[in-house]
């Protein structure tokens, strides 16, 4: 006989914090297990939830945020205590900078022993490290409150401005012992987690205002603008106004780049010769010069250009950060989007033709220049040869996934290769950060299913290198090609003392890094010209095997820090 106590059943921390996270459309975990979460990683495959297992913390965290740009659903890293949850920290901060949504949930120690500071095993006050790097931070310290904790991380990453959320839960939790019907109950199915928000109507009237008084129009799309699918209405905007566009980079292939109204190809005429900007989900911050100085037209650094701005955000506090905003338009993008578009009827008149006219002489003059540069076939083989058959190989197949790192192999590649379809460039963001490359390939491949390209300097592709076993073991159709100059940004430094050291920036010449990938049991190429490339990178796509591509690039191509050398006091100073 049993008694009632007895026959009821129980549930623990590992089933509640699984079935809160499924419940919620959670399907793929980005990790690296141990204590306190190694069980944890098992209970979630067993029930499941994919789990990407990484070498390295960092690379699950950024496989985690570029998840969350790509599909809009927050994306998981797991972690171990301590060590392993610094090791995700670096991700974590730099998903809230680019407003990726992720959430970075880590195993912690005895909360008694951490507050007292008793030297637990991997004692840290997580939480409070974790505060000042991301949108939210959170402690779950009963079984009961998993319900509510992972709801409340899961709003916070994804509504307004997305952005990272830590998850603290301590050991014990996973433990903590509910009655099963009590546990189900204490679950929360987030309704509407990223609620729309609708602009308001005089804010949209200010706006069309200032843009159908415009003489010299532009529209200037950001990573904003990918995140927020508003793919269709974002085009329609752009055509039915006729204003030419710039994307910023991530925001390459939301119209396709060949499009005629791209003024990608004539962005030092534009920024400086525009009157009134219009910014979908960009930030006037270093990437665009904050809105003033030579770049936009001013006399000085700090001078403003006198072009009027009107600013798409979905943060209030965005508005005015650098430059006034004088029409701001505070809402989601496809909201606010549409709502131009309800203002814009056949009577719009598009832009000038002297305006148009201007952009596309400038336009036809660069992508001639760069034409007749692309053709060159030198020995040995340079950025601009390689990529021209990074070029051919996107336009052949569109969908494939473009992840991009480096200094040089960044900002040539990001000039170069066009793109054709929205949310297939990713890379080093706001923060110019290195070390995105393999946990980005590994999270594209997995979410999307298409094959990734990953372009990499070769310090760039260093960071990250080791996930080319993560890529090999989950057989992921990932091609990554480094661009291997012999160092960072170039190979030609030398000792000034003449001593043993190389210079800092140079690295072991002619490294074969192709058979770390065969390592594994991938395939290895060693690419030294641009048809030897051409083959490999075609073979990759066909057999959407694990591949890496050496490709070896004259040591001497690349100058310092590419094209941001301004930010290099030292490298200024020489020039
Ligand atoms: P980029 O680097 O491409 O210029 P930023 O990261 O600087 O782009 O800017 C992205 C902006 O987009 C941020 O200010 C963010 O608040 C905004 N944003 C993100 N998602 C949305 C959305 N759905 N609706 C409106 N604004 C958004
Ligand atoms: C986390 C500084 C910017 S670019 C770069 C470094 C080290 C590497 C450039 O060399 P690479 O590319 O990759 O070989 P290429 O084509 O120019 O030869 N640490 C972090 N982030 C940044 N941005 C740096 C250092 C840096």
């Amino acid at each position: 006989m049993t008694t009632d106590a007895q026959s009821k059943e129980t549930t623990d921390g590992f089933h509640l914090v699984i079935e809160a996270l499924k419940l919620n459309g959670i399907d793929t975990i980005f990790g690296l297990p141990g204590i306190p979460i190694t069980d944890f990683t098992r209970k979630a495959q067993a029930e499941g939830i994919r789990v990407i297992s990484f070498r390295h913390e960092q690379n699950a965290g950024n496989a985690a945020a570029i998840a969350g740009f790509l599909t809009q659903k927050p994306g998981i890293c797991l972690t171990v205590s301590a060590p392993g949850f610094l090791n995700g920290l670096t991700a974590l901060a730099n998903a809230t900078t680019n407003c990726f949504p992720m959430i970075l949930i880590s195993g912690s120690s005895e909360r008694e022993i951490v507050d007292l500071q008793q030297g637990d095993y991997e004692e840290m006050d997580q939480l409070a490290i974790a505060k000042p790097l991301c949108k939210a931070a959170f402690r779950v310290l009963h079984a009961e409150d998993i319900g509510v904790g992972i709801a409340r991380a899961i709003r916070a990453a994804v509504s307004g401005r997305p952005g990272g959320v830590y998850l603290d839960l301590p050991a014990k939790l996973f433990g903590q012992t509910l009655d099963a019907e009590a546990g189900k109950k204490s679950l929360i199915k987030v309704v509407d987690p990223a609620p729309r928000q609708i602009p308001d109507q005089t804010a949209i009237q200010r706006a069309l205002d200032l843009l159908k008084a415009a003489k010299r129009p532009l529209i200037l799309l950001g990573k904003g603008a990918a995140y927020a699918q508003a793919d269709a209405n974002i085009r329609a905007l752009i055509e039915k106004t006729g204003i030419p566009y710039l994307p910023m980079s991530m925001a390459k292939g939301i119209l396709p780049d060949t499009h005629e109204q791209s003024a990608a190809a004539a962005r030092s005429f534009v920024l400086p010769g525009a009157d009134v900007v219009l910014l979908i989900g960009a930030r006037l911050n270093w990437l665009l010069s904050h809105g003033k100085g030579k770049t936009w037209g001013g006399k000085g650094p700090k001078d403003w250009g006198g072009q009027k701005f009107i600013q798409i955000d979905i943060s209030p506090q965005e508005m005015d950060s650098n430059v006034a905003i004088d029409a701001p338009i505070v809402g989601d993008i496809d909201s606010c989007v549409s709502a131009l578009l309800g203002g814009i009827g056949s009577g719009w008149a598009r832009p000038s033709a002297d305006w148009l006219g201007a952009i596309s002489e400038r336009k036809d003059k660069n992508l001639a220049k760069m034409a007749e540069t692309l053709t060159k076939n030198p020995t040995p083989m340079n950025f601009h040869s390689a990529l021209n058959v990074m070029r051919d190989i996107i336009k052949a197949n569109p969908d494939a996934i473009l992840v991009n790192e480096g200094a040089n192999a960044l900002d040539f590649t990001r000039s170069i290769v066009d793109m054709y379809k929205p949310r297939k460039r990713l890379d080093v963001g706001t923060w110019g950060v290195m070390g995105i490359g393999m946990g980005f390939a590994v999270a594209a491949a997995v979410v999307t299913g298409e094959s990734v390209i990953a372009i990499e300097g070769d310090s760039a592709f260093g960071f990250s290198g080791m996930e080319v076993e993560t890529i090999c073991r989950y057989n992921l159709p990932v091609c990554v090609v480094i661009f291997n100059n012999n160092g960072v940004y170039r190979g030609t430094d030398v000792n000034p003392t003449g001593g043993p050291d190389v210079a800092p920036t140079v690295f072991v010449k002619n490294a074969r890094y192709e058979k770390l990938m065969e390592a594994f049991g991938g395939v290895g190429v060693y690419a030294t010209n641009p048809a030897e490339l051409r083959k490999a990178m075609e073979e990759a796509l066909r057999s959407r095997k694990p591949t890496l591509i050496n490709a070896a690039i004259d040591e001497t191509a690349g100058t310092e820090s590419g094209r941001i050398t301004s930010l290099n006091p030292q490298s200024a100073k020489k020039k």
